[in-house]
């Protein structure tokens, strides 16, 4: 696993081959690039039926508060307003569903527009068969502006913390409907 914080391009996660391409993001001078990796004990189908629901976030996503989709239906090209929750440097989110494969396990989707620092988000994120027994393991790599006033690392930190809390409630969710 390679987190090149800050080597400018391209940035990759050490991941299967059929998947680099989705995680290897073109990061500008001013943006910064990162992944987290999270291990579930659960089948891929379970973690994907949570996963692909571009219109339902909130079902791991503890930051958000309700979604709606503005336009589309859940196809590539659907948009989604999200609301967080207060404590954040946020208040909404319009987000563009931009890969939804269901054969490879890829969901994918950039920030569009609304209010918060996050300008120009795009997230990445696929589920693997883990090679020995039961388990799935996620990969969500990112790309970002970094905003007026912070660095790369503040960035980083930042989004890798919503990133790791919503891997770790989906490894919850998933593994609890296991039993
Ligand atoms: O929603 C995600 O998958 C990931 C992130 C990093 C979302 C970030 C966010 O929605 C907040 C949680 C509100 C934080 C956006 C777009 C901006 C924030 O400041």
């Amino acid at each position: 696993q390679s987190l090149q914080r800050h080597t400018p391009i391209p940035c990759t996660v050490e991941v299967p081959d059929s998947v680099v391409k989705y995680h290897t993001h073109l990061v500008g001078p001013n943006q910064c690039c990162s992944a987290a990796i999270q291990r579930i004990s659960a089948l891929v189908s379970t973690v994907w039926s949570v996963v692909r629901r571009f219109d339902n976030p909130q079902a791991y996503k503890h930051f958000v508060k309700s979604c709606h989709l503005i336009d589309g239906d859940g196809n590539v090209g659907t948009l989604r307003e999200v609301r967080v929750i207060s404590g954040l440097p946020a208040v909404n989110s319009t987000e563009r569903l931009e890969i939804l494969d269901e054969e490879r396990h890829v969901i994918s989707f950039s920030v569009v527009g609304g209010d918060h620092r996050l300008a120009n988000y795009r997230s990445v994120t696929t589920l693997h068969p883990e090679p020995s027994g039961n388990g799935t393991i996620v990969v969500e790599s990112y790309v970002v502006d970094v905003p007026k006033g912070n660095t790369k690392d503040e960035t980083c930190v930042f989004v890798d913390t919503i990133v790791k809390c919503n891997l770790q409630s989906l490894a919850q969710i998933a593994e609890n409907s296991n039993r």
